[in-house]
């Protein structure tokens, strides 16, 4: 997204007057939905020095899906479903204000626009993604304060505490995704369970359990950065609906 900007800022420096009427991005730019394939593996899922839900660390095989590189936009949002409930304003912010419910709903008419089958990922892939090949508690190591490569409570960056940031204003992770740590919590489809025991062991949604409430990952701009590790584990009811909580979405291949 920044590239896009920066380019197109050199190149209204450059062609000045067609900019004028130039300046907006075609609509299919700035809601076409980014997708990446993730590569299948095998990953040791949780934490045994973490909170007890992150217990046992269990190893989890993972068949390859696409995921969106950067969490789901406000502009992708308001070209499906007519309505922006976001807070922070902005076409290139993360959505933002979402429920579980309604986010079943956009994928729903986001699916019947397109012909195309996009949903929720599972935990275990959202972990697996997170992680992207590495074992510390975030994807670039062990420290996130003050470092500036995400945005949370403690982040270090100039959105910390105060707002959400454009999707893609950090580095990504090895695998080539953005924000999977902080700027807003995602939802993923599973529901709710206290530990590991008996999880799946094949990267699927978790679909029994405590499913009046929803697992979310990886922290908000406005959460401790502790709560952005790719072990840690977050939950609240499906209707529950915040200027923290967003989405990501994925497919199979
Ligand atoms: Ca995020």
């Amino acid at each position: 997204m920044k590239k896009t900007s920066i380019l197109l800022g050199l190149l209204c420096s450059f062609l000045l007057s067609p900019c004028l009427v130039g300046a907006e991005e075609p609509a299919t730019q700035k809601t076409a939905i980014e997708m990446i394939t993730i590569p299948s593996g095998s990953f040791k899922m949780g934490n045994n020095k973490g909170y007890g839900d992150e217990k046992p660390v269990h190893q989890v095989s993972v068949p390859s899906f696409k995921i969106s590189i950067y969490e789901v936009t406000q502009a992708q949002w308001q070209s499906v479903m007519k309505t922006n409930p976001s807070k922070f304003k902005g076409e290139n912010l993360p959505v933002e204000g979402v429920n579980w419910h309604s986010v079943q709903d956009f994928i729903q008419k986001l699916n019947t626009q397109t012909g195309q089958k996009f949903r929720l990922l599972s935990e275990a892939e959202w972990e697996y993604a997170a992680r992207s090949g590495t074992t510390t508690r975030y994807s670039w190591g062990r420290n996130a304060i003050d470092e500036s490569r995400s945005n949370c409570k403690d982040c270090g960056s100039q959105w910390d505490r105060k707002t959400t940031a454009p999707v893609g204003s950090f580095e990504a992770n090895p695998f080539g995704v953005y924000d999977m740590h902080g700027n807003v919590w995602e939802w993923v489809q599973d529901c709710w369970n206290s530990d590991y025991d008996d999880a799946p062991n094949d990267g699927r949604v978790w679909a029994t359990g405590d499913c009046e409430r929803r697992v979310l990952r990886g922290g908000s701009w406005a959460s401790k950065s502790s709560t952005m590790s790719s072990s840690f584990r977050n939950k609240f009811s499906p209707l529950t609906r915040g200027s923290y909580i967003g989405i990501r979405l994925a497919q199979d291949l």
